[in-house]
């Protein structure tokens, strides 16, 4: 909630422009509840437009992807990429193909892809893309037909120093493979105008883990912080087991904790003596289901209700899967189980009333726009290595990486000291995210 007459007065327009945008509402209603304790001692904020414009994305582009099935059928898709704010740099952010992809989804990531780039200290504005197209049971003949014809469109508006994609929900190496190829023979050149890209052209060592450990990197650094506590001997939870929850489980290995339940779409697999996180990860990278794991472990536990997780009590939750996983009645449980932290992987996993629930219930909360920053980081170390035409071995980005997440998480806090909200991160990253956009807008004028 906001009391601010200027951001209810900006609410109300949004709700009458973009009323049918849930997850986007559900977004910029977080960040303004935590605009509410700045703009009153600030009025600069309200006299520059600042937040009617960043609710306002800078551009969109919407169109029409063809694409031929191996039977020769056509199908239709509808492929977006919001730029959202290009104050602090290039348009960055992911491209998600999924099912559900759609106007609001797409402007709720760009948003939230806005702050969160800012938090990283790296120099990106906020982006987000996608399809409504759903790769599950597609041959690679015809993800890769349906890559080619969404770059036929969307190549004119991406460019190193423009914009610059990279994987998400449904996108991984095999995707951004296509889709650079077929970028690369459209504009004729060769830069770095995708990140994620595999090793051989261009990719850097640490971007496929980066998100996942980066979660676990940020939640060390909050343990240790406000409960003198680490990952040593926690029961472990994660939703999701993609590229976010799958590197997330390895880490969170590592750092000597035991990873007990993880679900996906085919769903839950439990196992007290914690799981086989290297065979879930070559498991999805062979696009299998964890289904196929409780296979060849029948010790485990499987239920193919893949919300029977919620139930399983652990230590540290990671909900990496997709936006909305925790309503209140997740929340509830989470708080009944005794839970000591969620960290946030997936972009808003948590809806607003489920994240206040926690926040209020003495839960650690790590909100994925600083908890997940590691990925799109590391993509920003990517650009920088394209750029220098060298790279890094693994352990010096690995390096950056935990600094930056370490950096993060210090800003963080500090923000949350400096609003007179202690350890409340949800408003210590919208305000530090919003501080460094905000600098950059007043100082370029009306655009
Ligand atoms: P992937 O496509 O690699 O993985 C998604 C995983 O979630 C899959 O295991 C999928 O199952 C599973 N899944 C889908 N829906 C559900 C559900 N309702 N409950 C449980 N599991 C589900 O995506 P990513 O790992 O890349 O992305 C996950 C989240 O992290 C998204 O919110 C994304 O925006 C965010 N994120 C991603 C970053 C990145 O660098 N990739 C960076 C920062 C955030 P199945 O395998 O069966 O399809
Ligand atoms: O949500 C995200 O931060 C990502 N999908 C990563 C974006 C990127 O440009 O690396």
């Amino acid at each position: 909630m906001f009391n601010s007459p200027y951001l209810k007065r900006v609410y109300q327009d949004l709700l009458t422009k973009s009323g049918h945008e849930p997850e986007f509402l559900q977004a910029v209603n977080e960040f303004l509840a935590s605009m509410d304790l700045l703009v009153d001692s600030d009025p600069e904020i309200e006299r520059l437009g600042i937040i009617e414009r960043l609710v306002e994305p800078e551009r969109m582009i919407i169109f029409r992807v063809p694409w031929l099935d191996d039977q020769g059928k056509i199908h239709v898709n509808r492929g977006f990429r919001v730029q959202y704010n290009s104050a602090i740099g290039p348009y960055k952010g992911g491209i998600r193909f999924d099912r559900s992809v759609n106007q609001s989804i797409m402007k709720f990531l760009a948003f939230e892809q806005t702050f969160k780039n800012a938090l990283t200290g790296l120099p990106m504005g906020g982006a987000k893309g996608g399809a409504d197209f759903d790769p599950v049971g597609k041959s690679d003949n015809e993800i890769m037909r349906f890559c080619q014809s969404f770059m036929a469109e969307l190549y004119r508006h991406l460019g190193e120093n423009t914009d610059v994609p990279a994987g998400d929900f449904g996108v991984g190496a095999r995707e951004i493979g296509f889709m650079f190829g077929y970028y690369k023979k459209l504009k004729n050149e060769f830069t770095g105008v995708f990140t994620g890209k595999g090793l051989s052209y261009g990719g850097s060592l640490v971007r496929p883990q980066a998100t996942g450990f980066g979660v676990c990197y940020f939640a060390l650094e909050m343990l240790k912080d406000l409960r003198n506590e680490d990952f040593t001997n926690k029961k472990i939870i994660i939703t999701g087991s993609g590229n976010v929850g799958s590197f997330c489980a390895v880490k969170a290995k590592a750092l000597g904790g035991k990873v007990i339940a993880m679900n996906d779409i085919s769903g839950m697999v439990y196992d007290e003596k914690g799981l086989d996180v290297d065979l879930v990860v070559e498991l999805k990278a062979k696009h299998l289901n964890l289904d196929a794991y409780a296979k060849m472990h029948p010790q485990v536990k499987f239920s193919h209700n893949l919300k029977d997780i919620w139930d399983i009590p652990g230590d540290l939750v990671f909900p990496c899967a997709t936006q909305n996983e925790i309503g209140m009645e997740e929340a509830k449980k989470l708080v009944d189980n005794k839970t000591l932290l969620v960290c946030e992987g997936a972009n808003m996993p948590t809806t607003n009333e489920a994240t206040q629930y926690l926040l209020e219930h003495g839960v650690l909360f790590a909100p994925g726009k600083a908890a997940n920053a590691g990925g799109v980081a590391t993509s920003g170390l990517e650009m920088s290595q394209n750029a220098m035409r060298f790279s890094w071995t693994f352990a010096e980005v690995d390096q950056r990486l935990k600094d930056i997440m370490k950096n993060i998480y210090q800003n963080v806090y500090q923000t949350s000291l400096k609003m007179g909200q202690p350890g409340n991160l949800v408003v210590g990253a919208n305000v530090a995210g919003f501080l460094k956009v905000y600098e950059a807008m007043k100082a370029q004028g009306v655009i």
